[in-house]
């Protein structure tokens, strides 16, 4: 009886074992548990996403658009950095929307995108976008997937707590992470404390046109201003951005900047800002900064430049801002959907502080103040508390929400995401990031209606995930599945650039409005040609401009003469076509710029300046039809002071 009792106790024994070593031998090569992953992320041949994502390129300066949750790449949306891919900043046209006061930037450091909003909800209108090292806002248009506007911030350096919404988009806002003389002037560095200012910047936003302006900016203490977030629901109307570098040091920040136990969370009452301008309570101060918009009708950018910025001083208008202490250095600033709680990441802290908006307005109200900064008044971080998550994780730095109730934290030092209940702040999971995770981004993750299905984080290092591809290898972001009470890890895929921050929204709410082509007959741009029999080449002096049309197959005119060593040759060429998906591009062997990606009903301009005789080939770089290598045409060139006169044809006609 003894001996049958042992022999079952081993029997499972064994089974047990074999149980477990089997598991380990699927985990192992992630046979079963891949599969099941697969079908998760899989989207059918024809099918299409179910969400987009629009995730910043950080140091490539431009915004990639993916699908969720396949993780494919559609396209990369240039924007602060030149793209010859797209003729984008190589073009006359979009040219000027490089323009800066700095002369033209071919680069730009993309950080924040943040969806438009109505109503504390994505709308699906416009992507907005700061770029951080020289300080411009973006706005995108999703309807053609381009950049229409960009605004250079002045009084600004290293515009990084930027670029978030309001609930209806009435401000975009753009932030100094570096405070700077403002204005702008020689004086030593170590004349910082006191002296150097952070300018917060709110920039209204057109309800129709989506055209942005630059309303007014409070000239704030010299801290670093790092990030922010709008209040939302209740507390709409004010903006929250963490600060550190309170200690006001201008050398070796990693030891002088972490002296403080606390660093402060700005509250900013916008509304109360707009009383005090409609009051006049500002002072206009002479700047100089870019404006640059693009027109889908002109198909071109124009710069304006703007001279005066409206400026609040704090110290001088009560009710404006608010200090409420946070500990070591906080860098992320996240609001939760209901509009209660602050969010606050100590990165030099180990536990993540969340302040409570309504008990900062009872503070507020009692005028519980515990001294001030500069004039502004400080309230008491007890005073303010909602509560601790204590010791989630080591280095916090963004957190986003469900929309059910929950907060999930991204932690660089300790790779991981960590999933926490508002309200209990009890640690409900937590997963590893491969490896290193800055931002981290829920679809309407930071407007009052989430879309808690999917996370996806980004991540700063890689090592190991992919094939090794020399020392630089790709960042990669991680999708989890978030509708379980646990996380789980679906999918990682490749970014473009570092991100930083993304934003994602239900395809449904921009898929409908995507453009498909230019109506040619409303093509207002100054050098357009309608038809082939407009098509002409206009001398004047040393310049020459080349009126031609392209359909497929053919450029029209594709034989021109006439044409001398030291001309400067413009090819202004529209696309005839009428249909869905057929540009045509245009190269020009010894051009010293990019091709041409011209959109059905678009026109584009590039320079050449020919610089040998001969004959010179150009040839449309876009596999357009069965025909695409036939589509080609020659240029005559003759030495300098020939008299061969100017000709164009087609069919030698
Ligand atoms: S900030 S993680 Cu612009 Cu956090 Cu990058
Ligand atoms: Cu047009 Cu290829």
């Amino acid at each position: 009886m003894k001996q049958t009792k042992y022999f079952i106790t081993a029997v499972l024994a064994l089974v047990a074992l074999s149980f477990t070593s089997c598991d380990t031998a699927k985990d192992k090569n992630k046979g079963a548990l891949s599969s099941n992953l697969a079908e998760r992320t899989f989207v059918a041949p024809g099918e299409h996403d179910e969400f987009y994502a629009f995730i910043s390129g950080g140091f490539s300066g431009q915004l990639s658009v993916y699908g969720l949750p396949s993780g494919r790449l559609f396209k990369v949306i240039p924007v602060f950095s030149q793209d010859g891919e797209k003729g984008y900043g190589y073009n006359e046209e979009t040219k000027p929307m490089l323009n800066t006061s700095y002369g033209f930037v071919p680069w730009g450091d993309s950080h924040h995108p943040d969806i438009s909003q109505t109503n504390g909800k994505l709308d699906g209108r416009w992507v907005f976008i700061n770029e951080n090292n020289t300080p411009r806002i973006a706005r995108i248009s999703l309807e053609t997937f381009e950049t229409v506007e960009i605004i250079e911030i002045p009084n600004t350096a290293g515009n990084h707590s930027s670029s978030y919404v309001t609930d209806n988009t009435e401000y975009v806002i753009a932030g100094t992470r570096f405070s700077v003389p403002v204005p702008q002037r020689d004086m030593p560095i170590n004349e910082y404390k006191g002296n150097f200012k952070g300018a917060l910047s709110f920039l209204k936003v057109d309800s129709e046109s989506g055209e942005m302006d630059l309303s007014f900016q409070i000239m704030m203490p010299g801290f670093n201003y790092d990030k922010a977030h709008p209040g939302r629901g209740k507390s709409d109307g004010w903006f929250f951005y963490t600060t550190y570098n309170t200690e006001e040091s201008h050398t070796l920040l990693e030891v002088n900047a972490s002296q403080r136990d606390k660093d402060f969370i700005a509250a900013v009452n916008w509304k109360k800002a707009e009383e005090y301008i409609k009051a006049g309570k500002f002072e206009t101060m002479k700047t100089n900064y870019a404006h640059n918009i693009y027109s889908d009708e002109t198909h071109s950018a124009t710069t304006t430049w703007k001279k005066e910025v409206k400026i609040l001083d704090p110290s001088k208008l009560p009710g404006l801002v608010y200090f409420m202490p946070m500990p070591k250095s906080p860098h992320g600033c996240d609001v939760d959907p209901s509009g209660e709680y602050i969010v606050g990441s100590g990165k030099l802290s180990a536990n993540v502080t969340v302040h409570s908006f309504s008990k900062m307005i009872d503070a507020i109200k009692n005028e519980k103040f515990d001294g001030e900064a500069y004039g502004i008044p400080i309230l008491k971080f007890e005073d303010v508390l909602a509560g601790i998550v204590v010791q989630p994780g080591l280095g916090p730095l963004h957190t986003e929400f469900d929309g059910k109730g929950n907060a999930y934290t991204t932690f660089f030092i300790s790779s991981e995401v960590v999933k926490w209940k508002l309200g209990t702040w009890e640690v409900l999971d937590r997963k590893p990031t491969y490896y290193s995770v800055g931002h981290l981004m829920i679809p309407g993750g930071n407007s009052r209606a989430p879309f808690g299905k999917y996370l996806l984080a980004m991540n700063k290092i890689t090592k190991d995930r992919y094939l090794p591809t020399g020392p630089e290898v790709s960042q990669s972001a991680q999708l989890y599945d978030i509708t379980g009470d646990k996380m789980e890890l679906i999918l990682d895929f490749p970014t473009v650039g570092e991100p930083h921050y993304a934003a994602g929204i239900p395809a449904d709410l921009v898929a409908p409005n995507s453009r498909k082509i230019f109506e040619l007959e409303e093509n207002k741009h100054p050098h357009a040609t309608l038809s082939e029999k407009d098509t002409k080449v206009v001398r004047d002096g040393n310049t020459v401009r080349i009126y031609m049309t392209t359909i497929r197959s053919h450029f029209a005119p594709d034989n021109i003469e006439g044409i001398k060593v030291g001309d400067k040759v413009y090819f202004h060429v529209t696309n005839l076509e009428q249909d869905y998906d057929v540009p045509h591009g245009i190269s020009m062997i010894g051009a010293n710029t990019s091709e041409l990606l011209i959109m059905p009903g678009q026109t584009e301009t590039f320079v050449w300046e020919p610089k040998k005789e001969g004959v010179w080939p150009f040839y449309c770089t876009d596999f357009c039809s069965a025909l695409h290598q036939e589509m080609q045409g020659y240029v005559r060139v003759s030495p300098k002071g020939s008299n061969v006169p100017l000709k164009w044809s087609l069919d030698d006609e």
